[in-house]
């Protein structure tokens, strides 16, 4: 695929192909010319974005190797659009209802049944999720069309939200196909929104435009349908411009207070590796390295 052919939204200027994105079917994913942004971008438009479990392998690899990257500070998770079909946008709608079966899913269209009874029935967008969550990096859900089942959780995940004013909509399907997002998706979405109107995204499925999601406290910002990748760019530039410990910080503390115990290890490990940079862990490595008393006279108890 050359860069010109990705979406009608994406600037070939602004982008290079990522590292291993050559072999990708289902996702796109290039890195902005500054090495700062990745983009990756569900790739199925004709589906309105649809994943089925490859696409999620190819997800995961995508967004693990940009959190790998010391170089990248912001990713933006989109949809290619629009649809060759009916031109319609979307950032994803989710799991793929085709290959959806009562015992698992299979592989991929290519692939007539489950392709490995290890992998069957496996939701592993929730790794996804967790990546997006636990990643140090800010994740910007840019959002063309439709975010609707899964696709819809995923924005939820994500740090911040930017939607096009004219195309994007937002549903929460779940319950119309007997799938429940029972984790981040509902709970975390009414702690963006509060209960009640969570509650009524999941039991009525209702559509709801942009500027509404806007208002419910769901989405950040509206902007023109043409100016969206490049205002979601702006955005995660304007993310480049603050310090890499303290945006890392801020969101694990961000997630600290609805991730429990795991919320809790992932600050603490965050404040070890600090602690491990001060002129006093230091000591208490090299006393034992040089078998003595550690010597913690120059450390005072702060107040
Ligand atoms: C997104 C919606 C509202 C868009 O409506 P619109 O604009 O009227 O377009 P359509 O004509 O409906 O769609 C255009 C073409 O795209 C196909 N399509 C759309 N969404 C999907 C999909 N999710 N799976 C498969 N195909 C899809 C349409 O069929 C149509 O194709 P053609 O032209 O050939 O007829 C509307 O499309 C909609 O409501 N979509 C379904 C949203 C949904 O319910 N998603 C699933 C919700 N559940 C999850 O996401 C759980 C995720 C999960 O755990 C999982 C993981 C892997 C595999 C499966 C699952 C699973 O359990 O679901």
């Amino acid at each position: 695929m050359t860069t010109a052919s990705v979406s009608d939204l994406f600037d070939p200027e602004e982008w290079v192909l990522a590292p291993g994105a050559e072999d990708y079917t289902d996702i796109t994913a290039h890195v902005s010319h500054d090495g700062g942004v990745a983009r990756i971008a569900f790739d199925r438009p004709e589906v309105r974005n649809a994943f089925r479990p490859h696409t999620v392998d190819e997800l995961y690899r995508a967004l693990d190797i940009a959190r790998q990257d010391p170089r990248i500070g912001a990713v933006l998770l989109t949809g290619n659009g629009p649809s060759p079909k009916d031109g319609g946008w979307a950032f994803c709608s989710g799991g793929d209802q085709r290959i959806r079966g009562r015992d698992g899913y299979k592989y991929s269209d290519e692939v007539d049944a489950v392709a490995d009874p290890a992998r069957a029935g496996r939701l592993h967008i929730l790794e996804v999720q967790r990546l997006i969550r636990f990643m140090p990096k800010v994740v910007i859900a840019v959002i063309p069309g439709w975010a609707a089942g899964g696709g819809h959780s995923l924005h939820v995940v994500c740090d911040l939200s930017i939607a096009s004013a004219e195309e994007a909509r937002f549903k929460q399907t779940d319950a119309d196909v007997g799938s429940f997002d029972a984790g981040y998706g509902s709970a975390y979405m009414a702690r963006q929104t509060g209960q009640k109107i969570a509650r009524e995204v999941f039991f009525l499925a209702e559509e709801y435009s942009a500027q509404r999601a806007y208002e419910m406290g769901a989405v950040n910002r509206v902007v023109p349908h043409a100016e969206l990748e490049r205002e979601a760019l702006k955005t995660a530039r304007t993310v480049l411009t603050k310090s890499p410990t303290a945006i890392r910080m801020l969101k694990f503390a961000f997630n600290a207070v609805d991730d429990g115990m795991v919320g809790q290890q992932v600050f603490a490990g965050e404040a070890t590796r600090l602690a491990y940079g001060t002129d006093e862990a230091v000591e208490g490595r090299d006393s034992f390295l040089e078998k003595r008393a550690p010597d913690w006279s120059a450390f005072p108890y702060h107040f």
